[in-house]
């Protein structure tokens, strides 16, 4: 039987997980997504979104194999923890799915088969009030900046939603970013360029490199606000 959860019991329950900071969002807030990435299209009765986010150490920002290393075993441990959450709130009685970092859906576009998470984490780390999402199409929060990993668990418990976090006009003229980018991914979000940023993800010895980091970087909020 479920029992009463609130909203500090479930941040509890994710920062033990492992989490440094943890949101929620009702689901019935991303009907600006598109058909198919809502959280509704993903579990039918959800409610409401946890969203989980842990910070990487800025010391591996200077070197391309230890940034690799770290977004290898944050993406890991990101997913770990949507399954450690989930697993926690089931127990109080309630339904969940763990969103990982990794999992998605593959979609014809174009002709050719691309692949996407089951709902856009960035949009849902903007809704349970853990930043807001700038021109290089990170979500950036006060405290940790741009450095963030996520992952989310859905529920059908109704949890009292977070606000949004409200720093409207974050990037003003800055257009570092934008300029900075080798393959101008960012130059238009609405096509932002996902066939020019994974250029830049290398298979080197069967492992993965990921060569470019730069619109963490050059951001003058990568280390906060
Ligand atoms: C596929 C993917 C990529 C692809 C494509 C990226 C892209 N920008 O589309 C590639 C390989 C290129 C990539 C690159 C990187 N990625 Co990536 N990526 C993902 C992944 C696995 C899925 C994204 C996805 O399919 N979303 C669903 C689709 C539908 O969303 P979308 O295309 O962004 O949405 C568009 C619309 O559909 C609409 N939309 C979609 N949902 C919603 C919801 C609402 C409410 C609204 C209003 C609109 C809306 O808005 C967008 C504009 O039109 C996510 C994990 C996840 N599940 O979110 C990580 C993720 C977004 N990536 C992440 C990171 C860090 C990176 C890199 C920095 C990695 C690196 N190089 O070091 C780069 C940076 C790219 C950048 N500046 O955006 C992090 C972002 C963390 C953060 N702080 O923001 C995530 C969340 C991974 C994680 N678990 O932490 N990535």
């Amino acid at each position: 039987m479920a029992t009463g959860l609130t909203s500090a019991t479930v941040k509890e329950y994710g920062i033990n997980a492992g989490a440094d900071i943890v949101g929620i969002a009702a689901a019935k807030d991303f009907g600006m997504a598109p058909e198919g990435f809502r959280p509704a299209d993903v579990m039918p009765k959800c409610r409401s979104v946890i969203v989980l986010g842990a910070a990487s150490s800025p010391n591996v920002l200077n070197d391309i194999a230890e940034y690799t290393a770290s977004r290898n075993a944050m993406l890991s441990s990101m997913t770990e923890m949507s399954k450690v959450l989930a697993k926690r709130i089931r127990a109080d009685g309630y339904k969940t799915k763990p969103i990982s970092t990794t999992g998605g859906k593959w979609v014809d576009s174009g002709g050719r088969k691309e692949q996407f998470g089951y709902i856009s984490l960035k949009h849902a780390a903007e809704i349970a009030g853990l930043g807001v999402i700038g021109k290089n199409y990170l979500l950036t929060n006060p405290k940790y900046g741009n450095l963030l990993w996520l992952s989310a668990v859905l529920t059908d418990a109704e949890l009292p939603p977070d606000e949004k976090y409200g720093f409207a006009d974050m990037c003003s003229n800055c257009n570092r970013c934008v300029e900075a980018c080798p393959v101008r991914a960012l130059d238009d979000l609405a096509a932002f360029d996902k066939k020019g940023c994974s250029s830049h993800f290398k298979i080197e010895d069967k492992k993965l490199v990921i060569k470019c980091f730069l619109c963490r970087t050059i951001c003058p909020y990568c280390l906060g606000i």
